[in-house]
């Protein structure tokens, strides 16, 4: 080599050397994530069980005077939770270790409410600690629920309550090993036993568990336990118990507003594009109707598809899913849900089977300093250290990738790098057909997870358009997967003349039966509405000839025809349209409106003969922001209507967050006439709505 080539190669060398030496690494940009909120969100997926002495109560909120005694499980097993846990895929499980009543799941030294007051193992059990260890032999993480609210403890509103509940946190976080999530549920305040006095008990819970001092006192003893929902806290609440995430989700919070309470909980479905703080969203949904394990949902566990929408709208809208498994009175999670989970893991599993985006070739229109290792390939090489980054001031970019033949597919999987904070604004996505490219997304955020359904696609190249940033992109990684064709359950829905309809995806077929069998193409084809006035069960199946696939199974109980019902008198709202509340359209709402908040309310139903009962049903209002929703009732009945005795009253637990329909049970009776009669309402609001009213019913009509 001559000397001049060999100043030659040793120049470019340091040239290269410096080029890449030039290539500064993007820096972070507003609030980032903690490296315990990056492993958080690395979880994505993880299990509640709600069990406590509700269980064994039928209830969903305790009053707090329930005995001890009553906490009795047959078989409890942590181990098979765990097990159900670890197989469905999820990471870690969070246990009521005392829910509002103030029972105790662990012998805790400052009360008596608890397990060591049980005949479970002659008080001598502790199910934190049968959990914790369950946990760590299946590799999971161990989360605690522990109440603020507690409707027992006689000193709740005074300050030697938050004594007590610190105590019991420290308690918690010490005997019991690493806690990954401290939940703290926002429930909080209003009747209840308080030892005795029976009394409304309202505190401020910006105020009264000085949070700053008790997040002060956790972090001491347990820095790596991730605190979720009031006061300071590192993860939100999604804003609803349906375990759905807003398409655009931010991890941000303004949480210096939150804390002074001037963030309405609406907000949390999406987070504040400004928000000062990383507090990513975690979606919680129970998988039925309920928190707490009722026998009378056995079948109402969430049907497949709304399983299946509930991931894709809370792990695909960058928010992580808490679902709950309601351990029942045995002490493990019921046959039920287990069925429900394995399905939901079986088609999520085939839905991201295999990345079809990891053969292809990407390209983009910036690459921060032309450097290699800022180039679109760190999207599809599975590896979550490289990342696509483009220059400090070039906030929208594409990524064009190239398949080496016509692909199909109907999901997209994006991540940010959000160690460095979440960015993006607005996005679409491009496919190729016919030399054009035709938009077939539009879209807002991504941050730490977004993914996208739409209808399966052939394309030879796809494009991301990153159309506005807060600032330069960078994106961790894109996904493109082609799952299954899911073929949707029937809906099936009677009306007031006993007409049953039926629904089904074009192109589908339903098959059902009414003799409880299961439905296959040999069964009855619906080809059109038909006629049961009496008590029917039906069963049905889509079918999709094509792929030659069943719909999971839709089973609808039919009633009671309220056909020959009509509303007698209404104190405090219209008699003219007080139809609606027997009309078994949930969607047409009557409601009780009158102005003087001490008038009664009231609604009188003649139920056309005399009907043996054991109990009613009330649904509010379902769909909008202002629910008006029922607190409090008494409930009568009559047979002459002159006559009236009241049979219970009460209030509808946990309305306010979880508004299903409510199923109040009492001791069987004979009657002809119901008077439902609206004590109280939730936030005091003044229309109070009624979307039905029905009874629960036993045996057969008697004349
Ligand atoms: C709510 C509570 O009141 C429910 O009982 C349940 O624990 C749910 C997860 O949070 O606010």
């Amino acid at each position: 080599m001559s000397f001049k080539v060999f100043l030659i190669v040793i120049l470019s060398g340091v040239l290269v050397f410096n080029c890449k030496e030039a290539v500064a690494p993007p820096t972070a940009y507003g609030p980032v994530p903690t490296k315990k909120q990056l492993n958080w969100h690395d979880m994505e997926f993880y299990a509640f069980v709600h069990f406590s002495l509700n269980t064994f109560t039928n209830k969903e909120w305790g009053y707090g005077d329930e005995s001890p005694e009553l906490f009795n499980p047959t078989h409890l097993d942590c181990n098979q939770w765990a097990k159900v846990v670890k197989d469905a895929g999820m990471k870690g499980i969070i246990i009521t270790a005392k829910h509002h009543d103030g029972f105790c799941l662990w012998p805790s030294k400052f009360t008596d409410r608890s397990v060591k007051n049980s005949p479970w193992k002659n008080g001598k059990g502790d199910v934190v600690k049968e959990l914790a260890e369950a946990c760590k032999t299946y590799g999971l993480k161990f989360g605690i629920y522990l109440s603020p609210w507690d409707r027992n403890h006689p000193e709740y509103g005074k300050p030697a309550y938050v004594t007590y509940f610190r105590n019991q946190l420290q308690e918690l976080l010490t005997n019991y090993g690493d806690v990954f999530e401290m939940w703290f549920d926002g429930a909080n305040g209003g009747d209840g036993y308080y030892g005795g006095a029976n009394e409304i008990r309202k505190i401020n819970t910006l105020e009264y568990y000085d949070w700053e001092e008790t997040y002060k006192m956790i972090y001491d003893i347990s820095p790596n336990t991730l605190v979720w929902g009031i006061g300071p806290s590192e993860a939100r609440w999604i804003g609803n118990e349906r375990g759905r995430a807003g398409k655009t989700n931010w991890c941000l919070l303004r949480q210096k507003d939150d804390l002074e309470g001037k963030v309405h909980y609406t907000e949390y479905m999406n987070g504040h594009e400004d928000g000062e703080k990383w507090v990513p969203g975690e979606a919680d949904v129970s998988i039925r109707p309920g928190w707490f394990y009722h026998e009378s949902e056995d079948d109402k566990v969430r049907p497949l598809e709304e399983m299946v929408d509930i991931y894709y709208e809370s792990i695909g809208r960058n928010a992580n899913l808490l679902l709950n498994l309601p351990v029942d009175k045995t002490g493990q999670v019921n046959a039920h849900d287990i069925q429900r989970l394995q399905e939901l893991t079986a088609v999520i599993k085939a839905d991201f089977k295999e990345d079809l985006l990891r053969t292809s070739t990407a390209t983009a229109t910036d690459v921060r300093g032309n450097s290699n290792k800022y180039a679109p390939q760190g999207l599809i090489d599975d590896n979550k250290t490289t990342y696509w980054a483009t220059n400090d001031s070039i906030k929208n970019a594409s990524v064009t990738f190239n398949f080496d033949k016509a692909t199909a597919f109907n999901r997209l999987e994006l991540q940010e790098f959000i160690k460095l904070g979440q960015r993006v604004k607005r996005f679409s996505i491009q496919i190729l057909t016919n030399n054009q490219w035709k938009t077939i997304a539009e879209e807002t955020t991504i941050g730490y997870k977004r993914i996208l359904r739409f209808p399966r696609i052939e394309t030879s190249a796809l494009r991301l358009n990153i159309t506005d940033s807060k600032a330069n992109i960078v994106l961790a990684s894109v996904r493109a997967y082609n799952a299954p064709d899911f073929v949707r359950m029937p809906s099936i829905k009677r009306d007031q003349s006993g007409m049953i309809t039926m629904e089904c995806e074009s192109g589908n077929t339903i098959y059902f039966t009414t003799d409880g069998s299961i439905p296959t193409v040999e069964s009855e084809l619906y080809k059109q509405p038909i006629k049961k006035v009496k008590n029917v069960t039906i069963k049905a199946r889509s079918f999709n000839k094509k792929a030659n696939k069943y719909s999971a199974l839709k089973t609808s109980h039919f009633k009671m025809l309220k056909a020959n019902w009509g509303v007698k008198s209404v104190s405090g709202g219209d008699l003219k349209t007080s139809n609606q509340v027997i009309d078994n359209n949930s969607n047409t709402v009557w409601s009780f409106n009158t102005n003087s908040a001490n008038a009664e309310k009231s609604i009188v139903i003649d139920l056309g003969s005399v009907m043996n009962l054991q109990g009613f049903t009330y649904l509010s209002k379902q769909h909008g922001h202002q629910l008006n929703l029922i607190s409090k009732y008494t409930f009568y009945v009559s047979n002459d209507f002159v006559n009236w005795n009241k049979v219970t009253e009460g209030e509808f637990a946990n309305i306010e967050n979880n508004p299903i329909e409510q199923f109040i049970q009492f001791k069987p009776l004979h009657a002809r006439y119901i008077k439902f009669v609206a004590k109280e309402a939730v936030n005091k609001t003044k229309p109070l709505s009624i979307a039905e009213l029905g009874v629960i019913t036993y045996d057969k009509q008697i004349k």
